[in-house]
């Protein structure tokens, strides 16, 4: 791929974050920028402001043929290869790529990637804190965390650390590889995406596919499909386990984290010293400290950060305690796995948690959700364009636990404002309010993040129940003095 792009043709498909970060980069560097957008002038007023009196031309609410007088086609990960202006390209003998390829291209340092069904913002983010508390080298974190690093690449030296969550969507048509590749579990997601669990799978295979022989793949041991990713993997293979003693790597022994290097075996910390609620977190700290002693982290740092870390925005946190009933924001959990593996973070909580799902359909089996929903929720409340398709599932759930199963009440709503009104409603002490919603947010929102900081803004205004009677008692006298 280029490397320099001053005077050179640049379209950029997509205004979003990734968008907005490379359409920054390529006006800096004299490119001459089209980028260009679905969406109109009243959608994206914020972002065209950002770009006022860069050299860029945006062409708005379609994606017209004459923008490919180009020499490079960046796409959006958002964005579908299939779409017929990229097709178009591809015709035409014009270079298609994206922000995470460039950014591969042009980065000196070394690169962690992490990727998997779930986890990987966890991992990610606690990877990063320990490279960071380990402060031999200066550390980066980004990727789809949130965070696109092609406006800061000419900062990062080559005695660096980049560490970068990688969604399937940014895998797809990678062909480069990061020299250290966690794979956390491959379970089916996105496949209104990818059509089928194998283009899905397939596309996450990138994240080691174009490794060399001297990179370092890390390996869940539990989960089948990511264990057989190992026989693609040209470099060494590490392995993490929850239930095994693995040949290499991580796994649990008498209630300890341990790192099996060679004949040594390494001890870190027990397992009741990791923060984070869930069996899933294990597996992700697990994850974490395979990669963080084959780079050289001490044990010693390791057990630190596992101590402190309390998890990452969006993603089970709890945002408050009003009169003994905890609200969670679990945002991030755009599917119904994600949102099976927040009900059972809480075991010691079956039967007293009132769930907020719903969003936009993704077209994933629910059954297995809807069944767990039956076990252990006290309460649903749904929200947004999969409400009913939800609805159906968990109904059906209950008619073949043929009575045996509890029967959980049902709401449904239209907003998630309406859905954190009932919740607060009918939930009671002790109860969990939980925020999982199973459903992407883009029926509504630009991202999971706008609508965890919605959810949480709503809960924050919520009154207590003292506030509550306080206002009634004013309302009484300022009746009573009328
Ligand atoms: N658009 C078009 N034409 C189309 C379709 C979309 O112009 O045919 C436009 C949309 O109108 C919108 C833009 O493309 O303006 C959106 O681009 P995008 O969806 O690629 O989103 P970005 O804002 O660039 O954010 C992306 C990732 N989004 C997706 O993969 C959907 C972010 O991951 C990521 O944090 C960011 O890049 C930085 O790398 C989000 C996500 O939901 C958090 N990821 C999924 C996940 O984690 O499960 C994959």
């Amino acid at each position: 791929m280029m490397k320099t792009f001053a005077d050179r043709r640049v379209t950029i498909l997509g205004l979003g974050r990734e968008g907005m970060a490379l359409t920054r980069f390529m006006a800096k560097r004299g490119a001459q920028v089209i980028v260009s957008d679905r969406r109109g002038l009243a959608d994206l007023a914020d972002e065209i402001g950002q770009l006022a009196g860069l050299p860029v031309t945006c062409v708005l609410r379609d994606h017209p043929e004459d923008i490919l007088e180009t020499d490079i086609l960046f796409v959006s990960p958002g964005i579908p290869r299939s779409v017929p202006i990229v097709r178009a390209a591809e015709a035409r003998g014009v270079p298609v790529s994206s922000l995470t390829e460039l950014f591969f291209e042009l980065c000196r340092a070394p690169i962690v990637g992490i990727t998997g069904s779930a986890g990987k913002t966890t991992t990610t983010t606690l990877i990063g804190e320990m490279l960071k508390t380990d402060r031999r080298r200066k550390t980066w974190v980004g990727g789809n965390i949130g965070r696109p690093l092609i406006e800061e690449v000419d900062d990062i030296r080559a005695g660096d650390w980049v560490v970068l969550e990688l969604s399937s969507f940014q895998l797809e048509h990678l062909r480069r590889s990061p020299h250290v590749a966690v794979v956390t579990n491959v379970r089916p997601n996105h496949l209104d995406r990818h059509g089928t669990f194998e283009a899905y799978r397939d596309a996450k295979a990138n994240i080691l596919r174009h490794q060399s022989a001297d990179d370092v793949a890390v390996l869940n041991w539990d989960d089948p499909e990511t264990r057989a990713l190992a026989e693609l993997a040209p470099g060494r293979v590490l392995w993490f386990s929850r239930r095994e003693a693995v040949p290499q790597g991580a796994f649990v022994r008498d209630e300890m984290i341990v790192v099996r290097d060679g004949e040594r075996l390494v001890k870190v910390c027990s397992l009741a010293e990791i923060g984070l609620p869930g069996e899933h977190n294990i597996e992700n700290v697990l994850a974490a400290v395979t990669v963080a002693h084959a780079v050289g982290v001490k044990p010693g740092t390791m057990a630190r950060v596992i101590r402190s870390f309390r998890g990452v925005e969006h993603r089970l946190e709890l945002v408050r305690v009003i009169d003994g009933v905890r609200w969670v924001n679990d945002s991030i959990a755009t599917s119904p796995d994600r949102t099976i593996a927040a009900l059972r973070a809480f075991p010691e909580d079956a039967g007293r948690i009132i769930l907020l799902a719903g969003g936009r359909d993704k077209h994933l089996p629910l059954d297995e959700l809807a069944r767990e929903i039956v076990a252990r929720v006290k309460y649903l409340v749904l929200f947004g364009e999969m409400a009913p398709k939800i609805e159906a599932a968990v109904k059906q759930a209950m008619l073949q636990a043929n009575g045996t199963g509890r029967r959980v009440p049902i709401r449904r709503c239209l907003t998630l404002e309406e859905a954190v009104a009932v919740a607060a409603e009918v939930s009671e002490s002790d109860d969990l309010v939980l925020l999982s919603p199973s459903g992407t947010s883009f029926d509504a929102f630009r991202d999971y993040e706008e609508r965890g900081r919605r959810f949480k803004e709503l809960v924050r205004r919520l009154p207590t129940a003292a506030e509550v009677a306080y206002q009634n008692r004013l309302a009484r006298l300022a009746s009573g003095a009328r």
